[in-house]
């Protein structure tokens, strides 16, 4: 039923039907209850919530990926002014081979808004690394990556800013699992973080 209907109108409506139907209880036959609800009808309508359906937008990120003919998977990731990746997660295969393009969509330099894209491997973390680096000297010298730290990554990307391209080839590990990806441009490991999923 409408029982959800807070509107005034609609209780007194509910409660003048229990009134009726306590009334006229037995001579169920004769009871002429319809005439009494057409009106409310549409009162009762308005009631649910509209649900929000945006979320789809950046859900799956499956275009993020494309196998070439040489079974190569190509995978797109777009960054922004906005400090953000406009993939979260994208899926290859254990062993496959990878060439990982980033794109910085925004036009921001790299001193600003710089990004790159660092895998890290199993059991690194995007925050504590990325503060890390901060501790161990990051740089634009260095791509925000010391020497110190690159056994610590499956691959990495240079940091780029506005307008830029960078690419990286690499093999995705033989272990399944997910594996952590991050900007470690100072104060983007926080919202600059993803997954790479190895199936
Ligand atoms: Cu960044």
């Amino acid at each position: 039923m409408y029982r959800v209907t807070t509107v005034s109108t609609g209780l007194l409506t509910v409660l003048a039907a229990c009134a009726l139907l306590a009334a006229c209880g037995q001579p169920a036959d004769e009871a002429p209850p319809p005439p009494a609800t057409p009106a409310e009808q549409p009162a009762a309508a308005p009631a649910p919530a509209p649900a929000p359906a945006q979320p789809a937008e950046r859900a799956p990120a499956a275009d993020a990926v494309s196998v070439d003919a040489d079974g190569v998977a190509q995978v797109r990731i777009g960054s922004t002014d906005q400090m953000q990746y406009t993939v979260r997660e994208f899926a290859v295969d254990a062993g496959q081979a990878v060439e990982l393009t980033l794109v910085h969509e925004g036009r921001l330099q790299a001193q600003v808004m710089g990004h790159n894209v660092v895998i890290l491997k199993k059991g690194e973390e995007a925050m504590a690394f990325g503060t890390e680096v901060m501790a161990q000297g990051g740089s634009m010298d260095n791509d925000y990556l010391p020497q110190g730290m690159r056994d610590r990554v499956i691959a990495y990307t240079r940091m780029i800013g506005g307008g830029e391209t960078t690419s990286v080839s690499f093999t995705a590990p033989d272990e399944p699992g997910e594996y952590v990806f991050v900007c470690t441009f100072p104060g983007h490991f926080g919202a600059m973080t993803g997954k790479m999923i190895v199936r």
